[in-house]
Parts: structure tokens; sequence; C-alpha cells
């Protein structure tokens, strides 16, 4: 694959960008390559600068349900743009945005917007630390919650532990307050509340999570958290930034039939522009300045263009009440292709799905939370990533993330990626 427009891009970016990106992954250090520079996306497409098409899977990390440039989108932030940018102050797209967050996720009585998933996990932490007068937080091992310094942490070893910063620049005395606990061990949950009673704050997790590659809660496991944080004060926090929207108009919360205290959002309520937002329990919401006391805000919150291409997305969907249901009768034809492709080459990979999320692990092991998703063999990973990607499917560049199905990807697009997939699983075993 001809690679010398993006070759030449990294290396001036190099001079100008940490690593040569403005987010780590995006750098495939994991996948051992240089990486593309994209020049135009549309649909379940994107071209690089050197003009090689690409199927896509990442969506932007998981914005781009409805598919890059959505005519309906796109004429509505252009629209949007003709009259203004961003003004400082309020506008009625902001309100219409969180007027239909509110009616696809029922848990939701006030929502703030922000720029970012980073920013609504920090400011659901800090609403729930005044909110309960308590200073810790409890979140798991290989779920990401943006890159708050709070949850840059994990845990040393074993479940109950004090974090030990995971960045330099964290301190010691905000890894004091973050503790680590094990996905789908509620176990691990109840040593830490023990140990450190009266003074948890929040709980927070990816109720199906994606930052270890696609791994799924257990129901039961979900249940019980949901009943602990009750008992215990604790607010439990659903960061539903990549699964809200995503896996069920209600998001995880709606799948699993668990309300929690408050949610954070991104990605797709921005429809590709940079968006945040936390919500839930009025009690909770009006503390948040300038109703209540617990001061949060942003220049370009609410900005025009994110709201206007969020709620356009949002709006689309809402329009067409099959979208999950043939969405998920898309992704299943795939998934489907994609095993038996697996299997025929007599290849029992880990498989993990939730509607149009899925990862496909390098270990023959179920994948059930990070140390067993830390099993994938990365190298092998990285060799079938480099193949696909010379086949033109496009997959996130890491072995713990995952990958996204959008409305816009069709039959041909899946029959192109089974076959990448079998050649490829051919070129590497
Ligand atoms: P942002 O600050 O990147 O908008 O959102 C942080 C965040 C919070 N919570 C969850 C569950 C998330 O998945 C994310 C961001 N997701 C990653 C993808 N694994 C963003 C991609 C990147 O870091 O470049």
């Amino acid at each position: 694959m001809n690679t010398t427009k993006s070759d030449k891009l990294f290396a001036e970016a190099q001079k100008h960008l940490p690593g040569g990106v403005n987010s780590p992954v995006r750098a495939f250090k994991s996948v051992g390559r240089a990486p593309l520079y994209i020049k135009k996306a549309k649909g379940a497409k994107m071209t690089d600068v050197d003009g090689n098409k690409f199927i896509d899977y990442i969506g932007s990390w998981g914005p781009m349900i409805l598919g890059h440039a959505h005519k309906k989108v796109v004429k509505a932030v252009k629209h949007a743009a003709n009259h203004g940018t961003s003004f400082g102050a309020n506008n009625e797209q902001e309100i219409r945005l969180a007027a239909m967050i509110k009616k696809f996720v029922p848990s939701i009585e006030v929502v703030r917007m922000v720029n970012s998933g980073t920013e609504a996990t920090m400011s659901a932490m800090r609403l729930a630390r005044a909110f309960t007068g308590k200073n810790k937080i409890i979140k798991f091992e290989g779920c990401y919650h943006g890159h708050g310094d709070a949850f840059l942490i994990k845990a040393g070893s074993g479940v109950a532990t004090l974090g030990l910063p995971d960045s330099p620049g964290v301190t010691k005395s905000t890894a004091r307050d973050t503790l680590t606990a094990v996905f789908n061990d509620i176990e691990s949950v109840y040593k830490l509340v023990e140990k450190n009673k009266n003074e948890v704050a929040a709980v927070f997790i990816e109720p199906v999570a994606g930052n270890m590659g696609l791994v799924e809660s257990h129901k039961d496991f979900l249940s019980a958290l949901r009943e602990l944080c009750t008992v215990e004060n604790i607010v439990l926090i659903f960061d539903e930034v990549m699964t809200g929207f995503r896996l069920a108009r209600g998001g995880a919360q709606e799948l699993y039939g668990i309300k929690p205290d408050l949610t954070t959002f991104g990605k797709i309520i921005g429809g590709g522009l940079p968006v945040g937002a936390y919500g839930g329990r009025r009690e909770l919401m009006e503390m948040i300045a300038p109703a209540g006391s617990v001061y949060q805000a942003g220049t370009l919150s609410g900005n025009p263009l994110a709201m206007t291409a969020g709620f356009e997305t949002l709006k689309i969907i809402d329009d067409d009440k099959d979208f999950y249901k043939n969405l998920e009768t898309n992704c299943e034809y795939l998934y489907k292709g994609l095993r038996e492709a697996t299997e025929r080459l007599s290849q029992n990979l880990t498989f993990n799905r939730c509607g149009s999320m899925f990862t496909l692990f390098f270990t023959t092991k179920k994948v059930t939370d990070f140390a067993s998703a830390k099993k994938s063999d990365t190298k092998l990973f990285a060799r079938y990533f480099n193949s696909m990607l010379e086949r033109g499917v496009y997959l996130p560049p890491s072995q713990f993330e995952a990958c996204f199905v959008s409305s816009a990807h069709a039959k041909k697009d899946f029959d192109k990626t089974i076959s990448a997939h079998a050649s490829a699983l051919k070129d590497i075993f």
C-alpha cells in the first residue's frame, strides 16, 4: 500500500505535535507502523491522503453511528455555521439537544453540556463528591473515563488496593482517592467499600466496556452494584460516553434495565463535533452552578455547531423506529460471517460483541475483565491489524479497543470485511 504522503505528513507532524499526534492511540504505536492521514470520509468509507480507501470500523471512536458526512447532518451544520460558530451565549440548539437526550434516556432529568467525555466524567466526579461529602471514587481496571487525573490510576496488584499513579504528573494524594476494583467481580467492590467505609463518593463504570476491548458487564454484577450504591449512599455513575445512543436508544442502561444516578455522554451526541455531557437526577444536577454551588464552566459548552450536529444525529435516529433493530440485523450478518471464517480456519479466537460494538481478541480464553483481556496476543493482533489494513479494512489500532459499525455499513462492506478477515487469518496462522 502506498503511504508516501502519510509518511511525509507524519514526519512533519512530529516536529510540531507530541509523538506527531493529538491523541496517543492514533500514533499506531501498538501496531508497529506509521499512522495514516485521512483526507476524507463518507458513509462507511475513509480515504487517506495517498488515495487508499478503507471500510472504517472506528467511526471516530464511536460518534459516527450514521456513517461519515451524513447529508442531513452536514447540511444542518453548514446552515448553523453561516449564522456564527460560537456565541458564548445561550442558543436554542442546546435546549433542543438536551430535550432530545432526555427523550432517549429516561434517567436524565437535567443535563449539562461540556466539550468532551473527559470533562463530563471530571464534572460528574466533582458533583458526586459535593453531593455525598465523601472523597473517594471506585473505578474498574480496564475501564477508561478520559484523561482526568483521578481516572489515570490503576490498582497496584490484586483487587482491593489504593491506586498507584498510572501517569507521571498524577499526585499520590490524587491516587489515594481512587480505588480500583475488578470488572464483573462484585466481591472486589464489597471489599473496597468495607475497607473505605463511608468514604466512597462514587462508583464509575462503563456498563459495557469498550476500552479494554469489548467486555459486557454481567447483569447480576451490575444489579448488585446498583443495590450496593443505593444502600451505601454512593453515586452510581454509568460512563456511557461510548455506549450512549449506541447500544440502544437509551444506551446500556436500557439494555440492562438499571438506572444510574448520573450518566456521562459524548461522541454520538456531538455528531462528530467536540462534545460531552453529564446528567441524571435533578436533586444532584441542581447543585451545579449557577443553580447550585458546584462550579463547572466551559467557553464552548453548548456550542451551536456541536449542538446542531448532535441534535440532527439523534433526530435521524428518533425518526427511524427500526434504527437499532436494523443495525442489529446488519451487525449479526457481519458477526456470523467473521465467526464462521474464524471457525473454518479452526481458530477459536474470542469474539465479544454487544450491539454495534465488537472486538476480536487474540486469545482462546473467555474475556470478562482486563486481566483476561491482557492475555491476548498483542503481537498477533498487530499482524492481523496490518493485514486487514492492507486489504482495505481500517480497524482500531489496538487490541484494547472496540470496533464500531454504523448504519452506513452495507452488505457489500461486510462481505469484503469477512473475506479480508479470512485472508488475514491465513496470513498470520
Ligand atoms: P474524550 O475526552 O476522549 O471525549 O472522552 C473520554 C472517554 C470517556 N469515557 C469513555 C467510556 C470513553 O470511551 C472515552 C474516550 N474513548 C476513547 C476511545 N477508547 C477516545 C479515543 C482517544 O482517546 O483518542
